[in-house]
């Protein structure tokens, strides 16, 4: 028997809606039944008498149901059948056996191998339309259920998707990219409720880009934009584990999340980024250190304990900036 691929039939059922393949080795068989179902327009039909060609033809023309003859040479109707069902393009449509043996153990053993029906030889002419047509609206309405099914899945996996780009997109600023105050809140929170759990230290970096005012009013907004989204991504780049969260705070204040670490651990960074804006040579003559844009950091770390919150870690770290700034700025104040 030649192999079939493993293609689902609902791609392709055209035609009138019932659909017969009779797979019969009698060639008279196939006559009598071509007889019976002759001027029905809903009917098509199709005879396969080599039974070892069934499941190709199956395949290729696409039956609604099918007649399924018991005895025939080289293969028993019910290993057909059982056959037939390993197949993902007749593993569902229906099968109604047609066989002269009228015995009740062989209807029970046809139901058993997975047949729909069985039907005596001959059958009444009425009554073959009548269960051709019956196996058909079933398949086909389970033929419809199932696509609709898989549509309605599919536009679920659609939905879902375009709901974690929306809230990714929720999360990030605008400008520079990195995660924006939104973000950065909720980080905090689920950060502090962490720590409270854990009783493990929690940073936060207040970071505010010096003389910026001054500096917009000197090279102009634009470059002042690309000066923040420079500045980000040196801050982006200082993080070094997964929980940590460098964020836009607001207008030229940026902020960073370093879970369980240390206030000198946080300091390290802060210096870290210090160093590496300064080293981006943004040219700024009105700056009061250098000649190039630089940045003021706060710092501050808490283990948090009850009755505080998230308010208390982020005055620390904007006093710790004043401090900075009041210092002379370029520096980090802890
Ligand atoms: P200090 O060293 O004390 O921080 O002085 P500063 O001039 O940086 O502080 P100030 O708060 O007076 O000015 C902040 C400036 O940042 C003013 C504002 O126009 C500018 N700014 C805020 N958001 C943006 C932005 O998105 N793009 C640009 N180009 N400028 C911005
Ligand atoms: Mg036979
Ligand atoms: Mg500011
Ligand atoms: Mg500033």
């Amino acid at each position: 028997m030649t192999s079939v691929a493993d293609k689902a039939p609902e791609a392709a059922l055209q035609g009138p809606p019932v659909r017969v393949l009779l797979v019969d080795d009698q060639m008279l068989i196939a006559e009598a039944v071509r007889r019976m179902l002759a001027g029905q327009p809903d009917i098509a039909f199709h005879a396969e008498t080599r039974p070892e060609h069934a499941l190709d033809t199956a395949a290729r023309w696409q039956p609604t149901v099918i007649l399924l003859d018991l005895v025939m040479p080289g293969i028993h109707g019910f290993d057909l059948v059982r056959c037939l069902r390993g197949h993902a393009a007749t593993q569902d449509v229906p099968i109604i056996m047609l066989s002269s043996r009228e015995e009740a153990v062989h209807k029970v053993q046809g139901f058993a191998v997975g047949a729909n029906d069985y039907l005596v030889k001959l059958p009444d002419q009425q009554e073959l339309l009548a269960r051709l047509r019956y196996h058909s609206r079933a398949y086909r309405n389970q033929l419809e259920r199932d696509q609709a099914f898989a549509a309605l899945r599919e536009s679920e996996r659609r939905l879902a998707e375009a709901n974690v780009q929306l809230q990714r997109l929720a999360d990030i600023d605008g400008l520079t990219g990195i995660a924006n105050r939104r973000r950065f809140d909720s980080a905090l929170q689920v950060e502090w409720q962490r720590a409270l759990r854990t009783q493990r230290p929690l940073s936060v970096l207040l970071g505010d880009v010096d003389h910026f005012k001054a500096y917009n009013d000197t090279y102009g907004h634009l470059a002042g934009d690309r000066c923040l989204q420079q500045v980000a991504a040196v801050l982006n780049a200082n993080l070094r584990r997964p929980a940590d969260v460098a964020a836009r705070y607001g207008g030229e204040e940026f902020a960073l999340i370093l879970p369980e670490t240390e206030n000198a651990g946080a300091a390290a960074v802060a210096q870290s980024c210090l160093a590496q804006v300064a080293a981006l040579g943004i040219a700024h003559a009105g700056s009061s250190a250098a000649e190039v844009v630089t940045m003021s950091f706060g710092v501050a770390t808490l283990v948090p304990a009850q009755g505080q919150a998230t308010p208390d870690l982020l005055t620390a770290a904007d006093r710790a900036l004043y401090r900075a700034k009041a210092a002379g700025r370029n520096q980090a104040g802890t």
